[in-house]
């Protein structure tokens, strides 16, 4: 397809041109990457929203339940799922399949899934470049649902505005447990399966918690949204309208503080440096590869006859000349 057609068909919201741009870059397909920097200018008009949490929290549960709460006010939605176990990524019991099908036949709604890859950061690249479609597709909203587990949700803050932490009660999800890490990308917790024991105790933990904080950048005191069960549909469905308007007093307070700017120029370089190590890392591997050094580098390693170090300095020497 010309490229400049592409862009028309991305921009006026076209999924199947979507989807397979998505992939196509998930391929690493040149040509997806051309229309990507074309693409790139077109972008920065959604509001990203990262969801994170152990499996099984009820992310996506909220995430279902999120996209009908913005259609309701009109908003337009775009959701990736970064989650193996996620509904959309397949890893589906039927009624969430179900439950997904409903958004399937709304325009107004585009689901996509990244799968999980391997090293060097690709997964956090996937999720950038998946993150500029979905905005150039014109969508208001774009929720990036994770687990929040390893290297993901120190990830997740990148790409995001705001960052909802999904917390449940009596899944081990004790604080100590998961202040690594998850505790300060948080701009807004939710508690959710609220209506178990121990929401209380784990309210309480999150608060004393934030009162040891000495500073909220721009005044941002992340709330705490309890979201109790989802099969109670209109008291969930009022929770998840209230987490809904909270996202976007969130968004109000970075934009009157000045703080978008940051997370944009903070985005911005994650962009960069992440792209500048495709460009120069990936290639140096690949040669590298191929021709069968990096086998004898791995050897030389195990057998102490050298060092990482003074291999990576010799190779940059050599291809960064
Ligand atoms: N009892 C109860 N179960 C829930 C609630 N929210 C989600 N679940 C269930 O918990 C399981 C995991 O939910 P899911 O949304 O897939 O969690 P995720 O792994 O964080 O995306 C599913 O069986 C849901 O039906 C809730 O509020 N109460
Ligand atoms: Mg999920």
């Amino acid at each position: 397809m010309e490229e400049s057609e592409q862009l028309k068909k991305i921009k006026a919201g076209d999924v199947r041109t979507a989807s397979r741009l998505i992939r196509n870059l998930e391929d690493e397909i040149p040509e997806a990457k051309n229309a990507l920097k074309r693409i790139f200018l077109h972008t920065g008009k959604a509001h990203v929203v990262g969801i994170t949490g152990s499996p099984g929290a009820g992310k996506s549960t909220l995430v279902d339940a999120l996209i009908t709460s913005y259609r309701k006010k009109g908003d337009t939605v775009g959701v990736l799922a970064v989650d193996p176990t996620s509904p959309f990524t397949g890893g589906a019991i039927l009624g969430d399949r179900i439950r997904m099908q409903k958004h399937a036949e709304d325009s107004g709604v585009f689901v996509r899934s990244l799968a999980t890859r391997g090293a060097l950061g690709g997964l956090s690249k996937a999720v950038g470049d998946a993150v500029h479609v979905l905005d150039v597709m014109g969508k208001n909203l774009i929720l990036i649902e994770t687990v929040g587990a390893g290297q993901q949700e120190v990830d997740i803050i990148n790409h995001s505005h705001t960052v909802i932490v999904v917390l449940v009660p009596g899944m081990g999800d004790d604080i100590q447990a998961i202040k690594a890490g998850m505790m300060e990308i948080a701009d807004i917790f939710v508690i959710n399966k609220a209506d178990r024991d121990g929401a209380n105790k784990l309210y309480n933990e999150l608060v004393a918690m934030l009162n040891m904080a000495h500073e909220f950048p721009g005044g941002w005191r992340p709330p705490i949204i309890k979201i109790g069960n989802c099969f109670d549909a209109v008291s969930f469905a009022q929770s998840v309208d209230k987490l809904a308007a909270t996202v976007a007093d969130h968004y109000r307070c970075l934009e009157e503080t000045g703080l978008l700017g940051d997370r944009m120029k903070r985005k911005a370089m994650v962009e960069l440096g992440e792209s500048l190590r495709d460009a120069i890392l990936s290639p140096i591997l690949k040669e590298m590869t191929q021709s069968g050094e990096m086998d004898l580098f791995v050897e030389k390693l195990l057998k102490k006859e050298a060092d990482p170090y003074t291999i990576a300095e010799e190779a940059a020497r050599r291809y960064l000349k």
